[in-house]
């Protein structure tokens, strides 16, 4: 995208003062973000403008109607519940001129904005067990937050998001159709998806079949999506909320035990560097139950280990559908960077496999406690 076209961009919004300058920010796979900086009545403020993906995001409408319907809601919250720094625990839609929470180009390119948080940053890695105990709360309290949002249901973000069965379909056309002839380097990883089909389907099929609750969830918890407060390194704010919508909680805690609980990231090619920590795995659990112990039921906590398993397989099996493909969904910065992905994530699978028995009694002991 031309950067030249983002003074006009950032102008369709409802900020005031005087623009000043903006470039791009983040390292999402997903949306392309921004930062503007404006004076204002000689006081800088920054604005976060992302161009929404409307070819993963075919309806962008109803996103920024779920994102302000979840904001708005977890604002009343805190501010009923005197909470004076409200404004930097959720994040805040822009309006545009017109009113509504997004605007389009002369392109045709949908935008949204944000105010910027400041003072925070976001982890790639974590570095301690207590990061690990913030992210994890922070994502119990945001599902405790949202669990008292009223009617109507959430509009489905992505349909079957997180539906093993239909990503697995997906992955079985593209090996069938092999389009840019790369299925013969990948034979170990795709032996491996053969092999963890029947296990990978248990969440949805629990799902669907109500041994679970729907609720609202997340469904990107990957911990670069929750943004840290500088001064006392606790998780103050949960970002990056297009694919808020009904789901299950264990697709969170799933997403968290797969980003938080190993010292390598997403990419690390190195893979002996790519293991999983009882360590973080049982702080994490301890601040994400320390929220949602009360509201989880017996069938949830059980398959909390089985989550993190899970959620790892689907990033596996999704990298690798679109290495097959072409590297169409995810950005990529080097040829192969799909696939060093998704052995990335078998690495870590297999690394809580040798562990499984250990992740068990963590999570009883903390259910139990
Ligand atoms: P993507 O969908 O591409 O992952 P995100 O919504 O996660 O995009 O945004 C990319 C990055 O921008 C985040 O990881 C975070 O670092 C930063 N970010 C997003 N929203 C804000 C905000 N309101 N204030 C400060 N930083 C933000
Ligand atoms: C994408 O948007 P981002 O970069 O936070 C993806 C997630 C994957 C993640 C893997 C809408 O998240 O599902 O877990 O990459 N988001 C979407 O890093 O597909
Ligand atoms: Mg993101």
């Amino acid at each position: 995208m031309e950067l030249s076209v983002l003074p006009a961009v950032v102008r369709l919004f409802v900020i005031y003062g005087e623009f000043e300058n903006a470039a791009p920010f983040g390292g999402g796979h997903i949306n392309e973000t921004f930062v503007s900086c404006w004076n204002q009545a000689g006081t800088r403020l920054r604005y976060i403008h992302q161009r929404i993906n409307s070819s993963i995001f075919i309806r962008p409408d109803e996103i920024m109607e779920n994102i302000c319907r979840v904001t708005d809601h977890i604002a009343q919250k805190l501010i009923t519940d005197g909470e004076p720094d409200w404004s930097r625990k959720t994040l805040r839609v822009i309006p545009a001129w017109d009113g509504k929470p997004f605007a389009r180009d002369a392109d045709g390119n949908w935008w949204r904005t944000y105010l910027f948080i400041e003072g925070t940053k976001t982890l790639e890695v974590t570095a301690s067990p207590k990061e690990a105990r913030f992210l994890g709360a922070s994502i119990g309290n945001f599902q405790k937050q949202l669990a008292s949002l009223p009617p109507p249901r959430l509009h489905d973000a992505i349909p079957g998001f997180h539906d093993m069965e239909k990503r697995y379909v997906r992955f079985y056309a593209a090996l069938e159709k092999d389009s840019c002839g790369r299925a013969k380097e990948v034979e170990p990883e795709i032996d491996f998806m053969r092999e963890n089909e029947e296990r990978g389907s248990i969440l949805v099929r629990s799902l669907r079949d109500s041994r679970i609750p729907e609720r609202i969830c997340h469904n990107d918890t990957k911990m670069n999506n929750i943004l840290i407060d500088d001064k006392d390194g606790r998780a103050l704010c949960v970002a990056d909320l297009d694919t808020v919508m009904p789901g299950t909680s264990l697709f969170d805690v799933g997403d968290l035990i797969r980003t938080v609980t190993t010292r390598a990231e997403e990419d690390e090619r190195d893979l002996a560097k790519v293991a999983f920590d009882l360590a973080y795995f049982q702080a994490l659990l301890d601040g994400y139950l320390s929220q949602a112990l009360e509201f989880l039921i017996g069938e949830e906590t059980a398959l909390i280990a089985e989550s993190g398993r899970n959620i790892t397989q689907i990033m596996a099996l999704r990298f690798l559908t679109d290495y097959l493909e072409g590297d169409h969904y995810y950005h990529i910065k080097r040829p192969q960077h799909n696939l060093d992905r998704c052995r990335n994530q078998i690495a870590l699978i297999r690394s809580m496999d040798s562990q499984w028995d250990a992740a068990l009694q963590i999570v009883e002991r903390l259910c139990s406690s």
